[in-house]
């Protein structure tokens, strides 16, 4: 049995792409941010109340990037993976984890425009700091994109990294357009139009961000 615990627009987007791209079957349960990952029952899950949190057989797992180490391993090692042996295993650990160093740059972009609820909470310092620290991440995905030269982040094809890596850049977007990014935008643009992709996505008004972009520069 296989249970994962969702909010929409959330990182555990990036499970719920991943689990339906393996066409495992699963259960899916839905949050909302109304306390309800702080309850007792959630906590016996993830320890600090996140999403995602993964039911698998008897383990309850939580951490993305472990998350699809083991689901990888388990149903497409060398596929949607890389085993142990394999020549570009290295490089699908490091750029499988890097879509976490884009996360944290976006989850601190989300805490200042749409968490914090009072103006004087929000710092266009920090605002404009992690757009730019985004932007990095942009073109080093890009660089990537060029060096592997096969259309997706590994010469060898679509694997987990894709979807890592394409839902941080799906929540980026809503901080840092990929106007600037032709290459990146290409890729994107491919990753969007995956039905799996399409089918990891809220229901229209269901998700975190009530705007497809929020620009820093309001906040001048
Ligand atoms: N490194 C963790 C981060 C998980 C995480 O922070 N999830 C956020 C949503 S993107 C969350 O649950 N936030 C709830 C909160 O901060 O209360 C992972 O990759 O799974």
């Amino acid at each position: 049995m296989i249970r994962l615990h969702h909010s929409p627009q959330t990182r555990s987007m990036r499970t719920l792409w991943l689990l339906t791209e393996l066409g495992v079957e699963f259960d899916l349960v839905t949050y909302s941010f109304d306390g309800s990952l702080q309850s007792e029952a959630y906590l016996q899950k993830s320890p600090i109340g996140r999403v995602p949190a993964l039911e698998i057989g008897d383990a309850v797992m939580f951490e993305t990037g472990a998350i699809a180490e083991v689901l990888c391993e388990r149903f497409s090692p060398d596929d949607l993976g890389r085993s142990p042996d394999h020549p570009e295993r290295i490089d699908w650990l490091t750029w499988l984890h890097f879509a976490e160093t884009l996360s944290v740059h976006v989850a601190a972009l989300t805490q200042q425009h749409v968490m914090l609820f009072k103006d004087e909470m929000r710092s266009p310092v920090i605002m404009k700091l992690e757009t730019k620290r985004l932007a990095k991440c942009y073109g080093a995905v890009q660089d990537q994109l060029a060096l592997s030269g096969s259309g997706f982040v590994l010469p060898g094809g679509f694997t987990a990294c894709d979807v890592g890596l394409g839902q941080a850049i799906y929540m980026g977007r809503h901080f840092l357009t990929l106007e600037s990014y032709p290459g990146l935008a290409d890729w994107y643009a491919r990753m969007e139009a995956r039905p799996a992709f399409q089918a990891s996505l809220p229901e229209p008004g269901k998700g975190l961000y009530a705007k497809p972009f929020y620009d820093w520069q309001d906040w001048q």
